[in-house]
């Protein structure tokens, strides 16, 4: 069985844009029907890392969680966040469950911390166990301890780079809220056109040329993200693709797919 990863991006799992949390159920649901459909092929083995879109973006920017936590509303605002993006991940378990999907939830703050907002890896032995159990473990962008500064933000996206790094991924498969990568960003410019392919020679210069949103995003939005990527993506094929359009999923596992390719090496 082919080990994949797939990374629901905050912004396919929520309206990344709320102030407040609020989820998208529908495309919750059809995603866990899609992955539901890729599970019965037998032919995958899954891990799924989710976002934290307006579950977790805009409280850790109020109350600056991602530089670390010293007062009391401080620690208050990061016990909120955690318990809003576990409500977050019990929606999408809870859809995933109800098509006969064996996940299980890994809270990363039980088991990651850093040091000053760096991550240093963790054990993937638990989920290497979990996978031998062909369970499906799900893992989320979190709020996790960290020994420099108290709290600091982990993104999901760091997570599926370390996690392709130590296990024998097959590929991997973010799903946004557009098409893929674009030179510019396609929410609010027209001209930006979408790249079909990200390669060793153009990587510098699609990165350039990727601006900052206004979003509420503390972990860097797509240009912080394909740098953080950057390393632990090597030698594997790698589709970004719009999560809210039907069969995205799907069609990432064939050849031909849409959106962004992206092998680096
Ligand atoms: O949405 C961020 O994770 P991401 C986690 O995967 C929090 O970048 C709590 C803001």
């Amino acid at each position: 069985m082919k080990l994949l990863i797939i990374k629901l991006g905050g912004s396919v799992v929520t309206y990344k844009d709320s102030p407040t949390p609020k989820a998208r159920l529908d495309t919750i649901k059809r995603l866990a029907k899609e992955i539901g459909q890729i599970y019965q092929q037998n032919k995958y083995q899954l891990i799924l890392v989710h976002g934290a879109g307006s579950f977790g973006h805009p409280i850790a920017k109020k109350y600056k969680l991602h530089q670390g936590m010293k007062n009391k509303q401080q620690k208050l605002a990061f016990s909120l966040m955690d318990q809003q993006v576990l409500e977050l991940n019990s929606v999408i378990m809870e859809s995933l469950l109800k098509c006969n999907v064996p996940v299980v939830a890994l809270p990363p703050r039980s088991f990651i911390q850093q040091s000053a907002g760096k991550f240093a890896g963790f054990d993937c032995q638990i989920i290497k166990n979990y996978l031998d159990q062909n369970q499906i473990p799900v893992l989320f962008g979190d709020g996790v301890l960290d020994d420099k500064w108290g709290c600091s933000i982990l993104s999901g996206d760091t997570i599926v780079s370390f996690l392709a790094k130590k296990l024998p991924v097959h590929q991997v498969i973010f799903l946004s809220d557009v098409d893929g990568i674009y030179t510019g960003d396609p929410r609010t410019n027209r001209a930006a056109k979408l790249i079909p392919e990200i390669n060793n020679q153009n990587f510098n210069e699609v990165i350039k040329g990727l601006t900052p949103t206004k979003r509420d995003d503390v972990t860097g939005e797509m240009q912080g993200k394909l740098i953080a990527l950057q390393h632990g993506l090597k030698s594997l094929p790698v589709v970004i693709g719009n999560g809210l359009k039907v069969k995205t999923l799907q069609k990432a596992l064939m050849p031909a797919s849409t959106g962004t390719k992206m092998l680096l090496h």
